[in-house]
């Protein structure tokens, strides 16, 4: 979500789940979710009122004991790219060979101590707020079975990528509406291994990536769970009303996947294939920080990277907020009242108290 330079900045932190019962490993502290970016300033549509309904988050966060004891771990990480790339959201490897997409719209390809662009989705200009939408956001990446690459752009679609020549195909646009909701906010992607299903996540139908912070504060459930199909180029809902669906992940059968619900700090299976398609459940929840991607360990279990920490003992202003929706919505109007003469730092366009229209 926040962009990072280098591929292992202290802001993530790696869980891994043996299952759901067992998290365990490596923890680092982290910084808080709230960034720099500023949100919003004043309201155009005086008639809209943000959705401030609170997450459902009713538990403390858990203990930091036992398997969630943090460490320095991470510390010991080595920097790879550091100050070369601008936050590098996923990776995929073919062999040794990494991809990533990058906050500058490309898709890189790093080969030992070289940095090579394979290829730019969007258009110039990139590196401002306004641009985002155009420049695109690349953020997952899968390898598919053809040893392509799979690319989830947060606001211009699907894209399968020749890693070689740079050659995109667009599968499914950004922002086409779908089953009456827009795809305003995609996330992530998990491929089947015949290559022959994409699934992928869209954090929102109201907000974009840029907007993030306004998706947090309302907790709005009203992202989704999508199908691709690669053969009828057929688009299909296989879940809504996620809050803040992120990373996707099939499990090995195939007939489910696993969702990060960041906001939520918990991750949810979702059933896409076989007897209890259209199902849903809670691999694990009450997480001890607000999970982003989820990709396989080489032990059988499963990476979570860590967007924010959940402190217990500590403070942490999402579980706070959440308990308090009043409060929420008492900032949010405050923001959007705030007169553009009022001496805070530079805050997007006024529009952005808006929703996404359709
Ligand atoms: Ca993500």
């Amino acid at each position: 979500m926040n962009e990072t330079a280098g591929v292992h900045r202290g802001r993530w932190s790696w869980f891994c789940c043996k299952n759901r019962q067992q998290f365990c490993r490596t923890f680092s502290c982290l910084q808080v979710l709230i960034p720099g970016e500023d949100p919003v300033q004043e309201r155009t549509d005086p008639t809209w009122e943000p959705e401030l309904t609170g997450s459902e988050m009713k538990t403390d966060p858990p203990l930091m004991k036992g398997c969630w004891e943090p460490n320095q771990k991470l510390r010991e990480a080595q920097r790879l790219y550091e100050d070369q790339i601008l936050g590098p959201e996923s990776i995929a490897n073919i062999g040794d060979v990494l991809f990533t997409g990058t906050a500058d719209g490309k898709i890189l390809k790093l080969i030992g101590r070289r940095v090579v662009t394979v290829t730019r989705l969007g258009r110039l200009p990139c590196g401002s707020r306004e641009d985002e939408p155009t420049c695109g956001r690349p953020l997952g990446i899968r390898v598919g079975p053809n040893g392509t690459l799979f690319v989830a752009d947060a606001y211009l679609g699907l894209f399968e990528v020749n890693p070689t020549t740079g050659a995109a195909t667009r599968l499914v646009s950004g922002g086409q509406v779908v089953a009456g909701r827009k795809l305003s906010f995609i996330n992530d992607l998990t491929v089947t291994q015949d290559g022959k299903k994409v699934y992928f996540t869209d954090s929102s139908s109201r907000w974009q990536r840029r907007d993030y912070l306004q998706l947090i504060m309302e907790a709005t459930a009203d992202g989704r769970v999508l199908e691709y199909d690669a053969e009828t180029k057929e688009l299909s809902v296989v879940m809504e009303n996620l809050r803040f669906p992120n990373g996707i992940q099939l499990l090995p059968n195939e007939e489910s996947v696993l969702v990060a619900e960041t906001t939520m700090a918990r991750i949810r299976r979702v059933h896409v294939a076989g007897l209890n398609k259209g199902g849903m459940d809670t691999f694990v929840d009450n997480l001890p920080g607000f999970p982003d991607n989820v990709r396989p360990s080489s032990t059988g279990g499963y990476w979570v990277t860590m967007a924010a920490v959940r402190p217990n003992p500590g403070f942490s202003m999402l579980d706070f907020l959440s308990q308090r929706p009043w409060i929420k919505k008492f900032i949010f109007k405050v923001r959007c009242l705030v007169p553009r003469s009022f001496p805070l730092p530079p805050l997007p366009p006024l529009a952005e108290c808006k929703p996404l229209q359709g």
